[in-house]
This record gives structure tokens, sequence and C-alpha cells, in this order.
């Protein structure tokens, strides 16, 4: 089974998304194993986004991600990474394929409503910098068996 680190960012959260987008990764298989509300503040937004440092849009990333709560998410599934990268849909929502959350929620470049990780060392630093190890949580569903 695979972790991955998954997000709604605050234009989700605002818009009334978060429950249609859970909703999305749990009908899919994926089973979440941490989530909390939160605002993220600057020297965080700029640790998980610390690659785009010198990109244009990283100033107005920065405002946009710190502008207002987020649903932070640890899910577990089998190649997970992937699967939320393909629910989540090609990073401009305009391009997204429709039946994908970007694809079918969102327009703009920078609010383009969810994060998920890109690799399997994303997803490990994601996690530490998000959650801390006891807000993680290991269980079985009764439905495990048939997915
Ligand atoms: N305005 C603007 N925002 C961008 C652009 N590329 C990426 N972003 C934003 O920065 C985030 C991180 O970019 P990236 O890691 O490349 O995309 P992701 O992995 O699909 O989220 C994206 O989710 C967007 O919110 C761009 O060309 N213009
Ligand atoms: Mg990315």
């Amino acid at each position: 089974m695979e972790r991955t680190f998954a997000m709604i960012k605050p234009d989700g959260v605002q818009r009334g998304l978060i429950s249609d987008i859970l909703k999305r990764y749990e009908s899919k298989g994926l089973k979440i194993v941490a989530m909390k509300l939160m605002q993220i503040s600057e020297e965080m937004a700029r640790k998980h986004y610390a690659k785009h440092l010198n990109k244009d849009f990283f100033p107005e990333l920065i405002r946009f991600i710190t502008s207002g709560p987020v649903v932070a998410l640890v899910l577990e599934g089998d190649n997970a990474i992937e699967v939320v990268r393909k629910l989540n849909g090609e990073t401009n929502p305009q391009k997204a394929s429709l039946g994908t959350i970007r694809g079918d929620f969102g327009i703009s470049k920078t609010k383009n409503i969810v994060h998920g990780s890109d690799s399997k060392e994303s997803a490990e630093r994601e996690i530490q910098l998000f959650f801390s190890e006891s807000e993680i949580l290991s269980y079985e569903r009764a439905i495990d068996e048939w997915l």
C-alpha cells in the first residue's frame, strides 16, 4: 500500500467543494488515514512549494495557498500517488480532462482546487511537513477486501 499527500486548496474550501472532492477520493477506493482543516503559514507554504521558488507565479501561489483554510489529507491505496494525480487532473484546469476534479470544477491556473504529491520522495516530504506520526492512523475497513 502506498501513501500520498493531498490537499483541498483554499478555493475548494471557499467554494463548498470539500465533500465533492472527498467523495471522489473515497469512491475510488482510497483510504483517508489523516485529515485536518488548517491554515498554512507563509513559512510552511514556502517549504511546501520550495521547488517553485524561482517561478514567476511563486509569489501569487504563496499568497493564494495561505489565503484561507485548506484540508490536508494523507490517502492510502495501491499506487495512491499516481491515482490521486489522475483524479486531480492536469495542473491547468482549462486543459484538464472532464471527469477529473480540476477539469470539472476549475478554470484558474493558480486556483486549481487540489494538490497531490508527484513522487514517492515528495509524498514522504509533504506528509512529514503537514502531519506528525501520531496523526496518521492505521486501521482496517470491512470493504478493503473488495477493493
Ligand atoms: N498562475 C500560475 N500558477 C501555476 C502555474 N503552474 C503551476 N501553478 C500553480 O502552482 C502549483 C504547483 O505547480 P506544479 O507542481 O507544477 O503543479 P501540480 O503538481 O499539478 O500542482 C499548481 O498547482 C498551481 O496552483 C502557472 O503557469 N501559472
Ligand atoms: Mg506539484
